[in-house]
């Protein structure tokens, strides 16, 4: 691998302005005309966006439940009505048609009418997760130009109002609308209820929604630098989910249970809570994923269907069996977002009584499922096939030549539901995408007989805790802000629970003080980042290797300390 060019942190902002378009920020993803026309005329693409949608699954199942979360029920025909009025509101506040608006909210029934309220305006959702603070999302915010910001006031623990206030110093003209108590901010609950029977003659105000256009931006874990955002389609993206609950055995009595954070793409659509809305089904927000939280909620609302990370499926197998919970009704369970490990694998079915589903997806696009009626062999130590007979995936040596049948190597993808370009961000798209339209994955696959793939491990030096990716280099220029600290270099560890955890070495300055392992993690947290980024170790060490040359790259650095630690810890 060549080493990446460094992006620019300290201009966030930075993006090639296009003369073309009156708003030059504006986010956009297009694929080449033959193979557009080759999706709609296959039917992935259907011209339908997300307000259509919405108003559609309102029709067609307007008094079912469409969301459950803590003591709120919405049925289908609620979420419309909510989000409609969601909509005006978001438009009288002077937001056009095409801005972007960063969504940071945790699962709360709020979700949902405020991100449809957003589609239905012509509004651009950009998603943020809880867990993500100041420096994140200012990040987001600068990179997607965004005019306001969705939160909630206030979760376990954390004031979101407090953050937006940090925000508006650098960003004034920043709308914040919040779910809860509002306090200076303007409240959700009042957006557009401008009185009794407003709803009726307003009806036909909302503005019509190109589906081949930007729908929303997802965020990339990121393997280098700052996370990058992903524009999606309402075409490509309502494809990837409809045809997920397909695969995902979705029928209008499921019930998914969302325990991961809902704005994360793995249970936003795979199948998530929009492939389980998109059948008319039941979407139930656990507040957290704990078993103690969850369980309780499988039993009551007889929960079918949820996903879960590697480290939370193994959390589950471990409380499920002396529970008194009655987790009956789960018939199946994905797993995803990590590698889970055969042996994992097949204690699922034994303790959880239900059908593991492998789950492995990108928010850049390709999503591999076991299919549900897989013979258990291929469920438990495969990571699944493609969605689509139209996703083309390649597996490349180092040349960039297709590899021998079953061999391990670099995997390409492109298709109806593959971005062809991150927003704003050049450099990342000429590292991150072939001439020919391929998304470089960065993961190292092997793939069998009828496509199916088994993740060996990773090309890029991204660290995957839990499912959540963090940039070693992100980390790596938060601790070169310290004071004591002259070089820093951060890896992925294997670890039992979590898959990976994140070990940081560092040099400190000649002449300064070194600083304690806990104060180092501190300060990387006080720089405003999401705390699972905080590298769960901190190593001193005297010196990194050079060689006659000048420096070594920082992938072989970060590969030579991974293994030098890994000798150490078995010598012990
Ligand atoms: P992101 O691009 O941030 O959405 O993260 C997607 C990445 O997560 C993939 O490219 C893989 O590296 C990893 N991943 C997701 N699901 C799995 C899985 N089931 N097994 C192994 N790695 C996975
Ligand atoms: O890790 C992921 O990003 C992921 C995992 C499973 C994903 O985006 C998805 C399914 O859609």
């Amino acid at each position: 691998m060549t080493e990446a060019p460094r992006p620019d942190v300290a201009r966030p902002d930075m993006a090639l302005p296009d003369v073309a378009t009156p708003d030059a920020a504006a986010p956009r993803q297009t694929w080449p005309a033959d193979l557009a026309a080759r999706y709609r005329e296959k039917g992935y693409w259907r011209g339908e966006s997300f307000g259509t949608l919405l108003r559609r699954l309102a029709a067609e199942h307007g008094p079912r439940i469409a969301v459950v979360g803590g003591e709120t029920r919405l049925s289908y025909a609620d979420l419309l009505t909510a989000a409609e009025q969601a909509a005006r509101g978001y438009l009288a506040l002077g937001l056009q048609p095409g801005a972007r608006v960063v969504v940071q909210l945790p699962n709360i029934a709020g979700f949902f009418p405020s991100v449809f309220g957003l589609f239905l305006a012509g509004l651009i959702p950009v998603y943020a997760l809880p867990a993500h603070r100041r420096t994140e999302i200012a990040h987001f915010i600068a990179r997607s130009d965004a005019k306001a910001l969705v939160i909630a006031d206030s979760w376990e623990g954390f004031d979101y109002r407090a953050l937006a206030r940090e925000l508006r110093k650098e960003a004034a003209g920043l709308e914040v609308i919040v779910i809860g108590e509002a306090q200076e901010f303007t409240s959700f609950a009042d957006l557009g209820a401008s009185g009794e029977g407003a709803s009726d003659q307003d009806a036909g105000a909302l503005p019509e929604t190109d589906p081949s256009r930007v729908a929303f931006m997802q965020i990339s874990g990121g393997t280098t630098g700052l996370s990058k955002l992903i524009p999606r389609t309402h075409d490509d993206y309502i494809y990837s989910f409809r045809e997920s609950a397909v695969i995902c055995g979705l029928t209008p009595d499921s019930v998914y249970l969302c325990a991961l954070p809902v704005a994360h793409n793995f249970p936003m659509s795979s199948p998530g809570v929009f492939g389980a809305l998109s059948v008319g089904a039941k979407v139930v927000l656990s507040p957290n994923p704990a078993p103690a939280t969850a369980f309780p909620l499988i039993e009551a609302e007889r929960v079918t269907i949820t996903g879960l990370v590697p480290p939370l499926a193994l959390l589950w197998m471990q409380a499920a069996p002396g529970c008194t919970h009655d987790l009956s009704s789960l018939e199946v369970l994905g797993v995803g977002g990590a590698k889970f490990i055969p042996e994992a694998a097949a204690r699922v079915r034994p303790t959880l009584g239900c059908t593991l589903q492998q789950v492995f997806g990108m928010a850049e696009g390709l999503v591999n499922y076991t299919r549900l009626d897989d013979p258990e062999e291929i469920i438990i130590s495969t990571q699944g096939r493609p969605i689509s007979e139209d996703d083309e995936v390649l597996v490349l040596d180092d040349e960039g030549q297709p590899v021998a049948p079953g061999e391990a190597g670099y995997l390409h993808t492109r298709g109806p539901y593959t971005i062809r370009a991150y927003h704003n961000e050049p450099a990342a798209n000429a590292r991150s995408f072939t001439p020919d339209g391929f998304y470089r994955t960065g993961d190292m696959v092997k793939q069998l007989p009828g496509g199916y793939l088994v993740v060996q491990g990773r090309a890029g030096d991204h660290i995957n805790r839990a499912g959540e990716k963090i940039s070693a280099e992100e980390i790596e220029d938060h601790l070169l802000a310290h004071p004591a600290v002259f070089d820093a270099a951060v890896v992925s560890i294997p670890d039992a629970f979590l898959g990976e955890r994140s070990c940081a070495f560092v040099v400190v300055n000649p002449g300064a003080e070194r600083p304690k392992p806990a104060a180092v993690k501190a300060f990387v947290r006080g720089r405003g980042i999401a705390a699972f980024k905080v590298p769960d170790e901190v190593v001193f060490v005297t010196e990194f290797a050079t060689t006659a040359v000048g420096k070594i790259s920082r992938n072989k650095l970060r590969a030579e300390l991974r293994a030098r630690y890994l000798e150490e810890e078995a010598a012990k």
